[in-house]
C-alpha cells in the first residue's frame, strides 16, 4: 500500500502547484509565463473552442480515470496470489455489446459539437469589412480592398539583430493590423513565395496563406485590445520572427485611422508600397 500512499502524495503536490500557478492563467491577447490552458477568448468562436475543450477534457479525464480503475481491479483481484484458479470463460455478449456501443456513443456526444464547431467556423457570416493579409518572408502585408487603395507591411518591432526588441517580445510589430470591435472582419489570406500561415489564438482562427490561392477565414472581436499571433507554418529561417498583432479598436477610432492610413500608406503610382518599411525587414 506504500505505493498508493506515494501517488496520493504525488496527486496532492501536483495538485498544490497548479493551484499554486493558477494566477498564471494567459493573458489577454498574448500568452504569459507558465500559462496553463488556452489564451482568453476575444470572439464567440474561440468562446466555443474553450467550451469545447473543457468538454473534452471532462470526457478523456473519466476515460482515463475508468481505464486505471479496471487495472487496479484487475491487478489487485485477478493476480497469481488473490486468485489462483482462473476462470476459463472466453465470451460474454453483454459486455461484448457493451464496450462496442458504449464506445460509439461516447464518440458521436463528442463529434456532434465537433461539427457544430467546425461549421460555425467555416460559414462566413456577412462580412462587415473585409482585411486581406499577404504571407511573405517574413513578414505580413495588410490591405483593406473595402476601404481604399492602401496597404502596409508588418514588420517585428526589434533592431536587426533582434535586440532591443518592443514588448511583448518577438510579438509587437511597427504596424498594427487595425479593425473596429463588434464587427464581423473577413480574412484572406495569401503566400507571396511559400507557404504562411495566419492566426491569432484569442480569435480562435489559423488559416494557410498560400501562393496562387486565396484563404478565408472570419472573427468578431468583442472586447478593444491588442491581439497577438504568429505564422503557424514553417516559411524559412525568419519564420520564428513575423508575428501577428491585431489591435481592435472602436468604429471611430477606426474610421479615423483609415483616413490617417490612407495618406501615410498611399499606394505609390509604380505599384511599389511602402518601400520604407519593406527594407526594415530583417535579412532581406
Ligand atoms: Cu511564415
Amino acid at each position: 500500500m506504500q505505493v498508493f500512499e506515494r501517488l496520493t502524495a504525488l496527486a496532492v503536490t501536483i495538485g498544490a502547484l497548479l493551484v499554486g500557478t493558477g494566477t498564471a492563467i494567459a493573458g489577454m491577447g498574448q500568452p504569459s509565463p507558465w500559462q496553463l490552458g488556452l489564451q482568453q477568448s476575444a470572439t464567440p468562436v474561440m468562446d466555443f473552442i474553450i467550451t469545447f475543450h473543457d468538454y473534452l477534457l471532462v470526457v478523456i479525464t473519466l476515460i482515463a480515470l475508468f481505464v486505471l480503475a479496471l487495472l487496479v481491479v484487475v491487478m489487485v483481484r485477478f493476480n497469481a496470489r488473490a486468485n489462483p484458479t482462473p476462470s476459463r470463460t472466453t465470451h460474454h455478449t453483454v459486455l461484448e455489446v457493451a464496450w462496442t456501443l458504449i464506445p460509439v456513443v461516447i464518440l458521436v456526444a463528442i463529434a456532434v459539437p465537433s461539427f457544430r464547431l467546425l461549421f460555425y467556423q467555416l460559414n462566413l457570416p456577412a462580412a462587415d469589412l473585409t482585411v486581406k493579409a499577404t504571407g511573405k518572408q517574413w513578414y505580413w502585408t495588410y490591405s483593406y480592398p473595402d476601404n481604399g487603395k492602401f496597404e502596409f507591411d508588418s514588420l517585428l518591432a526589434c533592431d536587426r539583430e533582434r535586440r532591443n526588441c518592443e514588448p511583448p517580445r518577438l510579438l509587437a510589430v511597427n504596424n498594427d493590423m487595425v479593425v473596429p470591435v463588434n464587427k464581423v472582419i473577413r480574412v484572406q489570406t495569401i503566400g507571396n513565395e511559400v507557404i504562411h500561415a495566419f492566426a491569432v489564438p484569442s480569435f480562435g482562427i489559423k488559416i494557410d496563406a498560400i501562393p496562387g490561392r486565396l484563404n478565408e477565414t472570419w472573427f468578431r472581436a468583442t472586447r478593444e485590445g491588442i491581439y497577438y499571433g504568429q505564422c503557424s507554418e514553417l516559411c524559412g529561417k525568419d519564420h520564428a520572427y513575423m508575428p501577428i498583432a491585431v489591435r481592435v479598436v472602436s468604429e471611430q477610432a477606426f474610421a479615423a485611422w483609415v483616413e490617417e492610413a490612407k495618406r501615410k500608406y498611399a499606394r505609390e503610382d509604380d505599384g511599389r508600397t511602402n518601400l520604407a518599411a519593406a527594407e526594415q525587414a530583417p535579412d532581406r
